[in-house]
């Protein structure tokens, strides 16, 4: 692996026990018209952080979602609305801060748990990714939860590595593994910010989570989302062990 970089990743994650507070954090995610939660949401990562990590959304909103980030304190970058994935790569790449966490924005994801996300990372893992299914993710439409189940296993086979949950939306991040890598998704990116990385040979650990049902309606049509999230399951997984396999010189 690494086709010829100077370091792998898993060498470089160690490297300095960094230690980081909330100060290093910035908290990001996709905003298109989530009026209902955004206030919920943005007051809870303000307080369990002691209004220290930075709070970054990307939105294509035509409801009040905007303004009322901008009196919580967010740097608000508006987008025409492209998808979930479009939002998410540019809202991951924008902080500058060494520690980046994503949400959703609609009240499913415990903020309350971000300490925790922290912690792992101070650990040493490169990628703390929240695993809702570990408590039975009943919050989640039976539909939707069925088809997480399937894309675990799926992934899990392609990769050689088990997994349990591929498209949660709240993961941490070091910096330089958002930066390291080129996102293609756009439905499918959370599959492919937990795919590639372990694929890489990061430091992804799982940690169970709590869900709770969504406030406003979902942005997301389960069969046609599916559909994208499942294709780049297996295109994501198949180019990184393309990427993996020895490259015989030309004769
Ligand atoms: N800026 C922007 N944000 C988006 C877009 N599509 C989705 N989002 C946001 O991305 C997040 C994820 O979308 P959700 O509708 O929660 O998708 P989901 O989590 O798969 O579905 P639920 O089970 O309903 O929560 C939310 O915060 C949305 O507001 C988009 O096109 N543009
Ligand atoms: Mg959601």
């Amino acid at each position: 692996m690494g086709n010829g970089e100077p370091t792998e990743p898993a060498e470089r994650s160690h490297e300095t026990g960094e230690q980081f507070t909330f100060n290093d954090v910035s908290v990001v995610m996709g905003t298109y018209n989530e009026e209902e939660a955004i206030g919920k949401v943005l007051t809870d990562i303000d307080e369990v952080t002691d209004g220290k990590a930075e709070v970054v959304c990307v939105d294509g909103s035509s409801d009040r979602t905007p303004e009322i980030a901008r009196d919580h304190g967010a740097t608000v970058i508006e987008q025409e609305p492209q998808g979930y994935g479009v939002a998410v790569r540019a809202a991951i790449l924008e902080p500058d801060r060494p520690i980046v966490v994503t949400t959703d924005c609609d009240d499913t994801y415990p903020m309350e748990q971000l300490p925790e996300f922290l912690a792992l990372i101070n650990d040493g893992h490169d990628v703390v990714s929240g695993d809702r299914l570990y408590h039975g993710a009943d919050a989640m439409p039976g539909f939707n939860r069925f088809g997480n189940q399937v894309f675990a296993a799926a992934a899990s086979i392609l990769m050689g590595t088990r997994v349990h949950d591929t498209t949660t939306g709240m993961r941490a991040y070091r910096r330089d593994v958002v930066e390291s890598i080129e996102w293609t998704e756009n439905t499918g990116l959370s599959a492919e910010l937990l795919i590639r990385p372990l694929m890489r040979g990061y430091d992804v650990r799982e940690h169970p989570i709590e869900y709770r049902e969504r406030a406003g309606q979902t942005k997301l049509d389960p069969l046609q989302g599916g559909l994208e999230i499942a294709r780049s399951i297996v295109k994501v997984s198949l180019e990184e062990r393309l990427r993996e396999l020895p490259h015989r010189p030309a004769q």
